[in-house]
């Protein structure tokens, strides 16, 4: 397995309008993560990951772009991107940026001309089809409720959104619009960035007979995956995307792709086949979802989630290379979810989570707050949630009866503001993160949980998450190593080796809130062990044959 700089990175993902106010208009800004950049370096990262920063009406938080090259004035300007593209660099990071290219916004220039006439230039840089029998194209969802076709009275048909119906779909069968995405994106690598995170970019390539979804008993609308995710010719275009435009860089690429199976992902990063260096796959953040979707609520299993890791890991063992996530701006924060955020379990069950993902083969990603052990949030009423997704489903929902605090319910645990209210640097008015009025509410428990009391805790959240990427660049095993999972059918302990020559990593997690006895196979042998980090104190030479674990508790050792 060859080495690469992104292999032994650690990635840490910024959401712009969340994470630093530099001018109290209740909006993050460049400028403001620019201040922030020292604190970044303090913990250790190698890569900063920007989610969209581009000029957008702002309908999907900028995942709904109007024009690629230009800046959105809320976040400052274009000499403000290279001024912190230069900060980075002066520090020894690096940055990558967020690449929707499945969609624009409605208001881009090339939909606005597209939507005015069948013969207008731009008409074939998105996906236009005929009603069937006064009613949508096909009955498809999308994402963000109601129809994934929206009617346009000026031609007379309808254009595909798989998002908001402010999210026109583009092309992609369209060489025309393929050159002049890659043109796009070699202008950005020529300003210097280093890299891109795609947006659902295993959506681009659609099945063109655009076939009816099958529909449950009672519903008007069904899901078209099948149809769009990981379609007919995916790979093709992400090779010529590659040959055109990546491979011309050293750069790093990690697709989205929600759908994708190992075996896809296997394909998409495997070393020959000049696609992507990574994917963000969705198995462990879909466990708790029901056959219903993602506000289907259900339980989920500690075996489960360590078959999806192991299968992920296994299947990329000897080609292809994970990303390893358990947050981003739309999951729910992990020490709520898989974790445990009450007061007295907090900290620790995020240093449990922290350790059990980031001693994972693969590049670990972190998103803003999680080094904190930031917490999902309940706003008790809707009108204080921001993002689309969750308001249109709650209108739809209320609408069609449902119990309006059952919805909440969904909203608390599932609801994408969970990860996007801002970040909580310190105890004054809205946790320093704006003297104005923030844009979504701060989460009531900055007081307690804020960065400026971490850095004084050497015990903190924030530490821990230092130290577990600084002993990432001291072992080439956490890069390389092997991995084998351990006492898979244990129902509370994540446990797994990782082997790199003569050595071993052996990670020890209990997942649960009580106390539980570890039994080391045994299969495994050493002579010397060194206990290279763990949540509680624990006595260097204690006997690791059989250990009781406590809450919550995580331990990593290193034997030879
Ligand atoms: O998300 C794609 C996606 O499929 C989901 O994660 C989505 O956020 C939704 O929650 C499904 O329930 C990407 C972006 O990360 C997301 O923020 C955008 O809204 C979406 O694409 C459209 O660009
Ligand atoms: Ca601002």
């Amino acid at each position: 397995m060859s080495r690469k700089w992104w292999k032994e990175s650690v990635v840490y993902q910024i959401y712009p309008r969340s994470f630093n106010d530099s001018n109290d208009d209740g909006v993050g800004d460049i400028p403001g993560i620019i201040e922030k950049l020292d604190y970044l370096k303090e913990l250790g990262i190698d890569v900063i990951w920007l989610s969209p920063v581009y000029d957008s009406p702002n309908d999907d938080n900028g995942y709904d772009i109007r024009d690629y090259k230009k800046v959105l004035g809320e976040f400052g300007t274009m000499e403000d991107l290279e001024t912190l593209l230069d900060e980075v660099h002066n520090r020894d990071m690096k940055l990558i940026m967020d690449l929707v290219v499945n969609h624009t916004s409605d208001e881009h220039q090339w939909f606005k001309e597209a939507k005015q006439s069948k013969d207008s230039p731009y008409r074939d840089y998105y996906i236009w089809r005929s009603g069937k029998e006064g009613k949508e194209p096909t009955n498809w969802e999308s994402a963000f409720s109601g129809s994934a076709w929206e009617y346009n009275e000026a031609t007379g048909d309808y254009y595909l959104h798989l998002f908001s119906k402010k999210q026109p779909d583009l092309n992609w069968e369209n060489p025309d619009l393929r050159a002049e995405i890659y043109d796009m994106m070699r202008w950005w690598l020529d300003r210097g960035i280093d890299g891109f995170r795609m947006d659902v970019i295993n959506f681009i390539s659609k099945d063109q007979s655009y076939p009816d979804a099958e529909v449950e008993e009672g519903k008007q609308y069904g899901s078209g995956a099948p149809y769009f995710m990981n379609g007919p010719k995916i790979h093709d275009y992400l090779q010529e995307m590659n040959e055109q435009v990546l491979s011309g860089y050293d750069v790093m690429t990690v697709g989205e792709m929600p759908g994708v199976t190992p075996e896809e992902g296997a394909l998409y990063t495997g070393e020959d086949r000049d696609e992507l260096n990574m994917v963000f796959n969705f198995d462990h953040v879909d466990l708790d979802s029901g056959p219903g979707g993602k506000w289907d609520v259900k339980s989920w299993s500690l075996v489960e989630l360590k078959e999806i890791f192991t299968r992920w890991q296994n299947q990329l063992a000897e080609d292809g290379w994970n990303s390893l996530y358990w947050n981003n701006h739309d999951q729910p924060r992990v020490v709520s979810r898989f974790g445990n955020d009450s007061e007295e379990y907090r900290e620790l069950s995020a240093k449990m989570l922290a350790t059990t993902l980031h001693m994972l083969k693969g590049t670990p990603y972190i998103y803003q707050g999680e080094e904190l052990g930031m917490t999902n949030v309940k706003f008790s009423n809707i009108d204080e949630y921001r993002d689309i997704e969750t308001l249109n489903m709650y209108k739809e929902k209320v609408e069609q009866g449902a119990d309006p605090d059952e919805v909440m319910e969904a909203i608390y645990i599932k609801g994408r503001d969970n990860a996007r209210t801002p970040m909580q640097w310190d105890a004054s008015e809205n946790g320093g993160f704006t003297k104005g009025e923030p844009w979504l509410a701060v989460n009531p428990n900055f007081e307690k949980i804020n960065a400026e009391q971490e850095l004084q805790n050497p015990a903190s959240v924030f530490y821990y998450y230092q130290k577990l990427i600084q002993l990432r660049k001291e072992y080439d095993i956490i890069v390389y190593g092997d991995y084998d999972l351990i006492l898979g059918d244990h129902k509370d302990i994540y446990a797994y080796t990782r082997t790199l020559g003569d050595e071993k990593l052996l990670v020890m997690s209990n997942f649960s809130g009580e106390k539980v006895e570890f039994e080391l196979p045994e299969n495994i042998h050493y002579q010397n062990k060194k206990l290279l980090i763990s949540n509680y104190d624990v006595e260097e030479n204690e006997d690791i044959s059989s250990v009781p674990l406590k809450q919550y508790e995580t331990r990593c050792y290193l034997l030879k």
